[in-house]
């Protein structure tokens, strides 16, 4: 009786995997593999991001006083600069031809060593972080993007809560992420260090909509240890517009 029940246990979780697995190939995975492809990249500059660092494409003072000059032209020019040296330093050294887009090696960053990885996820994380703010941020988003988020998260003040949970909770360094994942809903994640949902060793895997940089470098010289409070104003700051259109092209 007792071994009976197990094998059927056993039968119904194996339907469960084989049918998860057929649905990921259907939809889920066929999305994360479709952002990756040259041809989809190709297809969208929003998915293209290149190994360069460009400029700034505001003010160091332009998100003041959530984010004050100091601490942008810091995290401008020495941490994200150098991620993006290092990121060159390592495609030299393994191969990696920079004319192709980052997003194809975070897919496989697997394969890379420990320096591509944290480079490679370094400047893309920071190319997404300063896209996706701006001046007057119109707080809240609007469209198919709010009515999905209040799906998803029952409010936009609950999704609010969450995504900062997930921020304040993430021990020592890393960044939270609004994301839409293989089988194209929206979700909360965080991860540490420069990882990111894209590449192929994250735990919770998905298109970045939005990420939040929550190194003690990116708050510390305003906010010290009040991580909290360093959130609660990057609201104000978020392009939402921005965050839109990665959400109509991710779903597309
Ligand atoms: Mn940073």
């Amino acid at each position: 009786m007792t071994i009976n029940n197990s094998r059927r246990k056993f039968l119904s979780g194996s339907a469960k995997a084989s049918m998860a697995i057929t649905l990921g190939s259907l939809s889920g995975i066929s999305l994360l593999e479709s952002c990756s492809s040259p041809k989809m990249i190709a297809n969208s500059p929003l998915f293209r991001t290149s190994f360069d660092q460009p400029t700034l494409p505001y003010a160091y003072s332009a998100l003041e006083p959530y984010i004050d000059a100091k601490t942008m032209e810091i995290h401008f020019t020495k941490h994200a600069a150098t991620y993006a040296s290092n990121l060159k330093e390592a495609a030299t050294a393994e191969g990696v031809k920079t004319s192709r887009p980052l997003e194809e090696v975070l897919a496989k960053i697997s394969k890379y060593t420990p320096k591509m990885r944290n480079n490679a996820g370094g400047h893309y994380n920071h190319e997404l972080f300063w896209k996706s703010m701006k001046t007057r941020g119109e707080g809240k988003p609007s469209g198919t993007l709010l009515a999905d988020v209040e799906t998803s998260f029952r409010s936009f003040s609950d999704f609010k809560s969450q995504f900062a949970d997930a921020a304040k909770t993430r021990f020592g360094s890393g960044w939270a992420w609004l994301i839409v994942t293989s089988d194209k809903k929206l979700a909360i994640t965080s991860t540490a260090n420069q990882d990111n949902p894209l590449m192929d060793i994250a735990e919770v895997k998905g298109i970045p909509l939005l990420g939040l940089d929550v190194w003690e470098h990116a708050y510390y010289l305003k906010y010290q240890n009040k991580r909290a409070d360093y959130i609660d104003s990057w609201w104000n700051v978020v392009d939402w517009d921005f965050v839109q259109k990665r959400y109509d092209a991710a779903k597309a």
